[in-house]
């Protein structure tokens, strides 16, 4: 079995593609986590991991994957254990999950995350937030805003990783922009609720062809695009925002389909991890004051998860 290595942070979305993945794999894996909450992504050990900074990375034999499509695809490829989640792109199915796989990548989650963070009056219910660290919204919002200036003094300290903390800078820029402009946000969000109209159709078509009711998003079974479908939706409830797209009532097959997701072994692994480095977060958080990074907000996210999970 091949020597794998995980870098990631439970709460990323892309880490939880990855991790979503393994389970599915049911493979093992070496695992660390790059805490995002003190700036590791940024530290010069994890820039040698991944010149770009960010999680999640997968070190497999001779090389180091730095994308989670690219992750996705190694493993489905390379491992033929566990559930076999992309087909060929010859079968009819296969093309089917490509399609929805480029939609679901398509969406800007960063911005949708944290422009609903930065206008929690987008949430429908309210982010799941505990009232304890309410207040370290706002120093993580300052957090975000600073993260140019912190990436600029990398760039200065390391100069053997200055341009990539320069690129970084760029696209931090561009992405805090995004975030910070609220029609831009109502937009994703609206384009979100035609995506949903379309994810509700194509369960009801899947149901009818397959004739049964426990089909999956193309067909009787599970692949990828279920896997980014049921990050999408953790990350819609987390948000508060599961009366918008997907409740027993407004897009039911939707709802049915995450009932269903929440009894999957890997799902409930998945989850797990978030409890699991959440309460060490929360501990951390409450002892010390948050140092100012670039992705400390990805942490907050992990706690209200955790929190909201727990209710
Ligand atoms: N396209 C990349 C995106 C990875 C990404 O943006 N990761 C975020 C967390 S979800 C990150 O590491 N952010 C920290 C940073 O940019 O400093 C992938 O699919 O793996």
């Amino acid at each position: 079995m091949a020597d794998l290595k995980l870098y990631y942070f439970p709460t990323s979305f892309y880490s939880q593609k990855a991790l979503l993945t393994l389970f599915e794999k049911e493979t093992k894996f070496r695992e660390q986590i790059v805490l995002l909450m003190k700036g590791e992504q940024n530290e010069p050990w994890y820039m040698k991991v991944t010149p770009k900074g960010t999680v999640p990375a997968l070190e497999v034999p001779g090389t180091v994957l730095t994308d989670s499509e690219d992750i996705v695809n190694y493993l489905d490829k390379q491992l033929d254990t566990g559930t076999k989640l992309i087909p060929s792109t010859e079968t009819k199915i296969g093309q089917e999950v490509e399609k929805w796989r480029k939609q679901f990548n398509a969406l800007n989650i960063g911005v949708i995350t944290y422009g609903t963070v930065f206008y929690p009056e987008l949430s429908t219910t309210g982010i799941k937030v505990p009232a304890a660290i309410r207040k370290s919204l706002d120093a993580a919002k300052e957090s975000m805003r600073n993260g140019r200036k912190t990436l600029q003094e990398k760039a200065d300290k390391y100069p053997e990783h200055r341009e990539d903390f320069l690129a970084k800078m760029n696209m931090h820029d561009e992405r805090v922009g995004k975030m910070e402009n609220k029609e831009l946000v109502i937009q994703y969000l609206n384009e979100l609720d035609t995506l949903f109209d379309q994810i509700e159709s194509r369960l009801a078509e899947t149901r009818k062809e397959q004739g049964v009711a426990d089909s999956w998003l193309v067909g009787s079974r599970f692949t990828m695009a279920d896997i980014n479908l049921v990050i999408l939706l953790d990350r819609l409830s987390f948000l508060g925002m599961e009366a918008r797209y997907f409740t027993p009532s407004k897009r039911p097959l939707t709802y049915d389909f995450y009932v269903r997701m929440g009894k999957r072994k890997s799902v409930q692994q998945l989850r797990e991890k978030f409890q699991s480095v959440s309460k060490i977060m929360l501990g951390r958080m409450l002892k010390k004051s948050i140092p100012v990074v670039v992705g400390v907000l990805g942490v907050l996210a992990g706690v209200f998860y955790w929190k909201g999970r727990a209710k």
